[in-house]
């Protein structure tokens, strides 16, 4: 076997690995933004045979992302910003309105309902090492 040939054999045998510890997103939607707004926020359930931390979200669609939950302080629901957000092994997190979400700040070009809204997903795996899980969140 050529080196060049053992090398792409170790990349494919990586990846699936890769792939089989990968949470798995489901039901990925966003809000569409109000005119004359920039933000917008997208919600899913993110499951985990092993358990895993994301770390961080991106899309082309908005130029500064958050993880941020939703607390009571005074009486109040206050939206605070968070550094990772625990998947449990086995278990599920649920992103949902009220609750813990991805907000989209300085959104470009305005959501409408019906985009597609391509969410690039980094998680940090149980092992630690970095996930990366592409989704497209439907908004509606
Ligand atoms: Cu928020």
């Amino acid at each position: 076997m050529t080196p060049s040939r053992l090398f792409l054999a170790c990349t494919l045998v990586a990846s699936t690995a890769a792939l089989a510890n990968a949470p798995v997103v489901k039901d990925a939607w966003v809000k569409p933004t109000l005119p004359g707004t920039k933000v917008s926020a997208a919600y899913m359930t993110i499951e985990s045979a092993t358990g895993a931390k994301l770390m961080r979200a991106e899309t082309p669609r908005a130029a500064q992302v958050e993880l941020h939950d939703m607390k009571m302080k005074d009486g109040v629901m206050e939206m605070k910003a968070e550094p990772s957000f625990a998947v449990p092994a086995k278990g599920a997190l649920e992103l949902k309105p009220g609750s813990k979400h991805i907000m989209l700040f300085k959104v470009g070009e305005p959501i409408k309902a019906g985009d597609k809204v391509p969410l690039t997903l980094t998680f940090e795996g149980a092992d630690r090492k970095p996930v990366v899980v592409k989704v497209e969140a439907v908004a509606k």
